[in-house]
């Protein structure tokens, strides 16, 4: 069943993804349709349109189940199933013409993530995984970096869209820069967890992600490898979500606990 639901996942990623990218390029600048939680939390009609479909898609195909949707929330179903769904993780970028942005789709079964998938429509990437089974890239294993010490990490990381939680990152950045390789700061966490997953980054951590950021990267991540958890021994989760190789994710959890990131 998992292969199946994975199959599913993954078409309609892409079929979306091409949705919001010929939007994207159909335009110079894209309209912002609406905001949410501050004047910079923004949502385009390409947002809510490709949530529309993959809606559409996956009770098609599998009536009974259940729906958590970053932009029209949540459908309660009756097969267990519950399908995590970001339609744009990284509408920023997105709406600026940056290509750094993902469809996120993720298959929960009894509560646990099972399958997920991360397709990114402007550079066509697609990462896959389901539980036990390792992560792909396009088909190709993928596996964490062998980066072993947090002085030689690059690592990723992310900002809010509330004013005071961004300058509270940013505080929290201020002791992490002088500990660590370099800053990488992409946009979109779906993507910054695929990277950790494919070694492009050693490390990756955020404050503020919501379940539909976070499901089908963490699973993809965690498949190739990664530490995927938050701090003081809890899950990954809204308080703080970091995802690294082990040999960094140790020294990192350790900095981001005595620094308190996981609070405002
Ligand atoms: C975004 C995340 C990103 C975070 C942004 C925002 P969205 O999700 O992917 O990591 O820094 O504040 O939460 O809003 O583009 O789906």
């Amino acid at each position: 069943m998992l292969a199946e639901l994975l199959a599913l996942a993954e078409k309609t990623a892409r079929e979306a993804g091409d949705l919001v990218r010929d939007r994207r390029e159909a335009v110079e600048r894209m309209a912002v349709a609406g905001t949410k939680s501050t004047p910079t939390d923004v949502v385009t009609e390409s947002d809510t349109a490709a949530e529309e479909l993959i809606r559409s898609r996956l009770f098609a195909a599998r009536p009974d189940d259940g729906f958590v949707g970053e932009e029209d929330g949540v459908v309660v179903g009756s097969s267990g199933v519950d399908w995590v769904v970001d339609p744009i993780d990284g509408t920023v970028n997105y709406l600026y013409g940056l290509p750094q942005y993902a469809v996120s789709i993720a298959a929960q079964v009894d509560g646990v993530v099972r399958a997920g998938v991360v397709h990114n429509p402007a550079s066509g990437e697609t990462w896959t995984a389901v539980l036990g089974g390792g992560a792909f890239l396009d088909g190709r294993p993928v596996r964490v970096s062998a980066c072993s010490s947090l002085s030689l990490a690059l690592v990723g990381t992310g900002f809010g869209y509330d004013a005071g939680r961004r300058a509270r990152q940013a505080s929290v950045l201020l002791d992490v820069v002088p500990v660590v390789r370099d800053i990488r700061r992409a946009g979109a966490a779906a993507l910054d967890l695929c990277a950790v997953a494919s070694g492009r980054l050693d490390a990756y951590y955020e404050r503020g992600l919501n379940p539909w950021d976070l499901a089908a990267g963490g699973l993809i991540a965690a498949e190739a490898g990664a530490v995927v958890t938050g701090l003081r021994g809890a899950p990954a989760g809204n308080d703080l979500a970091l995802a690294a190789t082990p040999g960094v994710a140790t020294e990192l959890t350790a900095l981001l606990e005595r620094l308190g990131a996981d609070h405002d």
